[in-house]
């Protein structure tokens, strides 16, 4: 056995056409939840993407899961507010703290599915190395043997299924700043590259956690983040070739994403406005969360939070675009899903409830017949014997004009799909007029001329 990459070609063998099911899955939900969902606080400065300034970031990091490297940054206000609510005590401490005494994942997954969601996808281990089910050579630094006392994990898999929804596992495979603690990140390079785990010890470790995921839980999506531990790069005895192919041969429906490094995916991901370049690729994934932070952050509001009507403005131009589109909840240490969330997901739900049926399986349509704008707000999706148009508006009510060429798209007869608003078309143009008690985009449906 070598510890040598494995070359193009080798990767390139595990390349597979995508399963139907996640072609059809426009909508997923990704948890974090952690420890770090204790203090939950971090600055809600920006969106990802949005600041260049590496030292800006990592320094007021709006991502409360980075609670522990945030703290660790000399001078930063997250050190100062942990020095003066804790006492500056150890992040550990909040490991006994979380209690999860109101999980109720029965009741997570009802509103996950009620929100239109089609796959889940939690945590097992973030950035500060705390595992959310058993994780072999974690000791007992797990949600079995601390804090809540409970395998989270099959928890919310049992869950997931009952209700007939997929599973994915998310995995830092890149970051772990428990097994080999570093200092503090301040630059994305540090996170990228000089400052992750790469040896053979740790990739052994996290080998050796991602097949107990795969064996334990099956699920249908593995979402590695950061990278993959340069030492276990290859094929053959303990690598993530090998890795790869016992995912495949457990699950034949698999995914994996792409952040383990140049080596193999079956998607990309996008992240708020970062990797924007991904979202070119055949099957890509964009993820944020309803703030600008994926793990709770008590200090944001509604100021900071998509509301349900622009999460089904977001999921509507993400699907046009080809892409699925990954929200993320942020529960409580107690297991509550706070309301600003809850109600924009349930909201979402209320326009999902019709609009979903429109959005699975739509392709982005080439030469749409009116450009995608602002306001009024128009996306396009393909649906092969008819175009979709999702029109909504900034303001409360509105009026908008599509004028297409009446020779490729039937617009005499194109007809609103559910409430919101109406249609009309004078020979010319077709008006779309919209409502003010909208619940999202109204739909109209165009059969091709
Ligand atoms: C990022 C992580 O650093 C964030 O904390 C979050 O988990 C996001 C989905 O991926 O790279």
């Amino acid at each position: 056995m070598t510890n040598e990459s494995a070359s193009p070609e080798e990767w390139q063998q595990l390349s597979r056409p995508t399963p139907e099911w996640f072609q059809n899955s426009p909508f997923g939900i990704f948890i974090h939840w952690g420890a770090y969902s204790v203090p939950a606080w971090a600055e809600p400065i920006g969106a990802l993407g949005t600041i260049d300034d590496d030292r800006k970031w990592f320094t007021h990091n709006p991502y409360a899961e980075w609670y522990y490297n945030t703290i660790r940054i000399d001078g930063s206000p997250a050190q100062q507010y942990h020095k003066e609510t804790y006492g500056g005590g150890d992040y550990d401490d909040f490991l006994d703290q979380w209690k999860a005494e109101q999980f109720d994942p029965a009741d997570w997954v009802e509103l996950f599915k009620f929100a239109g969601a089609d796959y889940v996808v939690p945590t097992t281990k973030h950035h500060d190395g705390i595992a959310l089910w058993d994780a072999p050579g974690t000791g007992e630094r797990n949600t079995v043997r601390r804090g809540p006392r409970k395998d989270l994990i099959g928890e919310i898999a049992s869950a997931v299924e009952a209700k007939g929804l997929k599973l994915g596992l998310y995995y830092s495979g890149g970051l772990d700043w428990h097994v080999r603690p570093f200092p503090p990140h301040i630059t994305s390079e540090s996170v990228h590259d000089t400052a992750r785990p790469k040896d053979a010890g740790y990739a052994e470790y996290a080998y050796n956690h991602v097949v107990d995921l795969v064996d334990k839980y099956r699920p249908h999506v593995l979402w590695n983040d950061i990278e993959w531990p340069d030492a276990g790069k290859h094929f053959g005895g303990h690598g993530l070739g090998t890795l790869f192919q016992h995912f495949y041969s457990t699950n034949p429906e698999g995914v994996v994403n792409d952040r383990w490094g140049a080596t193999h995916k079956d998607y990309a991901t996008s992240e708020y406005e970062h990797s924007s370049q991904s979202e070119s690729e055949s099957q890509w994934e964009n993820c944020r969360g309803i703030g600008f932070s994926f793990g709770y952050n008590q200090v944001e509001g509604p100021e900071q939070s998509l509301t349900g009507k622009q999460l089904a403005r977001h999921l509507t131009d993400v699907v046009s675009r080809g892409g699925h589109f990954l929200l993320n909840v942020g529960p409580r240490a107690d297991g509550t899903i706070p309301e600003i969330q809850r109600q924009a997901l349930t909201d979402l739900g209320r326009w999902m409830a019709n609009a979903k049926q429109y959005l699975v399986g739509g392709r982005p349509l080439e030469d749409a017949p009116a450009e995608s704008q602002s306001d009024p707000w128009i996306r396009w999706v393909d649906r092969g014997t008819e175009v979709v148009a999702f029109v909504d508006s900034q303001g409360e009510g509105a009026e908008a004009a599509l004028e297409l060429g009446p020779d490729r798209f039937a617009l005499a007869k194109a007809s609103l799909a559910g409430p919101g608003g109406s249609v009309d078309f004078d020979g010319q143009v077709l008006k779309v007029t919209l409502t003010a008690d909208r619940l999202g985009p109204v739909i109209v449906r165009i059969p091709r001329g």
